[in-house]
């Protein structure tokens, strides 16, 4: 039994084969291209398929996804049938995107986005209406209440805004009103001030964030999109800036990555970008997942993070 490493990035030479080795020190570890006999590979660790995945490893129990969204590999012709599909569930990363939602919703709580385009123009403070209502009053929604969803959910609720999630099966989490599937998503919208995508991408969701959603939203809303650029219908955001309909919007993940330098995300006075980092893998914590991933499939389990490939996620 032997466990492949197909490296696509500089950080892998330089993090993730030093992590990947601490952690499955115990177990045959090579790294592509030298596979050795590919009948001996039983899992293939990796950030997207390949071509050639889909017939070469003719022993594969599991593609094992560095990322935590698989919608390229759900999507892939080279997805290897027959071997389950695996993607990351890390608790740094999860940290990280609950870090991030937190910062950006308290950035638009506090209408920080306006004061850094205003300057001397924004009112001042002693004196003025008050910028932020109290955050019980901040309606928050969050669409998406799966790994990331969920602990975003639980690293804003100590600040007291009033949460709501967006899911397919109900949810019993503590202060956060549950709203579910298509018939509950335009009560969901009509009461997010500050919506956080945090979905994955399956033809159910692509171009949720569109026009038609945005009108349902209160007037003077935010966005927050970590999720996949194609969730968004960017045209659709513009033009909801630009009218009025929304305040302001920050966008990790795009159609085009990375976001060509002309494009008018990045001029637009209304929309801060950030370069796909809300979370990232961590090499050591994830290194670490993997090894308890292998150990529960070669056990004959199904590890966390296990996709179900006809849903999508
Ligand atoms: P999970 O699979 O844990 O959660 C997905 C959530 O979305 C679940 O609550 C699920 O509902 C809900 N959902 C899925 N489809 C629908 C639908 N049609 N209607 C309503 N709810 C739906 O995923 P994660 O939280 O781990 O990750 C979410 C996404 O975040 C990833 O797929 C990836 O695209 C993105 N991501 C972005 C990163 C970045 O750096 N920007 C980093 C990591 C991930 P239910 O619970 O009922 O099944
Ligand atoms: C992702 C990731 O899915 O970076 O975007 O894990």
């Amino acid at each position: 039994m032997a466990v492949l490493f197909r490296p696509s990035f500089p950080v892998d030479k330089t993090h993730w084969i030093p992590a990947l080795r601490a952690a499955l020190g115990d177990l045959d570890f090579r790294i592509w291209p030298e596979c050795g006999d590919k009948g001996e590979i039983r899992y293939l660790v990796c950030w997207e398929p390949h071509p050639g995945d889909e017939t070469q490893w003719p022993a594969l129990r599991a593609m094992l996804s560095l990322k935590a969204g698989v919608d390229s590999f759900v999507a892939s012709p080279y997805l290897p049938p027959g071997a389950a599909l695996v993607r990351m569930v890390d608790p740094g990363l999860i940290r990280s995107m609950s870090e991030y939602v937190c910062a950006y919703v308290l950035r638009f709580h506090h209408r920080l986005d306006r004061f850094e385009r205003e300057g001397p123009a924004a009112p001042w403070g002693i004196g003025s209406v008050p910028h932020a209502p109290d955050t019980a009053r901040r309606r928050v929604g969050i669409l998406g209440l799966g790994e990331l969803g969920a602990a975003s959910a639980r690293a804003l609720a100590p600040f007291g805004f009033s949460l709501a999630g967006w899911s397919r099966n109900r949810k019993i989490l503590p202060g956060v009103e549950s709203f579910v599937g298509a018939d509950e998503l335009d009560a969901f919208l009509k009461r997010s001030e500050i919506l956080v995508c945090l979905l994955p991408l399956t033809p159910e969701t692509e171009g949720i964030l569109s026009a038609r959603s945005f009108s349902l939203m209160p007037e003077g809303s935010y966005i927050i999109n970590a999720a996949r650029g194609a969730h968004l219908v960017e045209e659709d955001l513009i033009r909801a800036l630009d009218s009025g309909r929304l305040a302001g919007a920050v966008l990790d993940v795009f159609r085009t990555e990375p976001l060509p330098p002309a494009h008018p995300f990045w001029s637009h006075p209304k929309i801060a970008v950030t370069p796909h980092i809300s979370a990232i893998t961590s090499p050591e914590s994830g290194a670490k997942v993997l090894r308890e991933s292998i150990a529960i499939l070669e056990s004959g389990g199904r590890p966390p993070g296990t996709v179900d490939l006809a849903r999508g996620y």
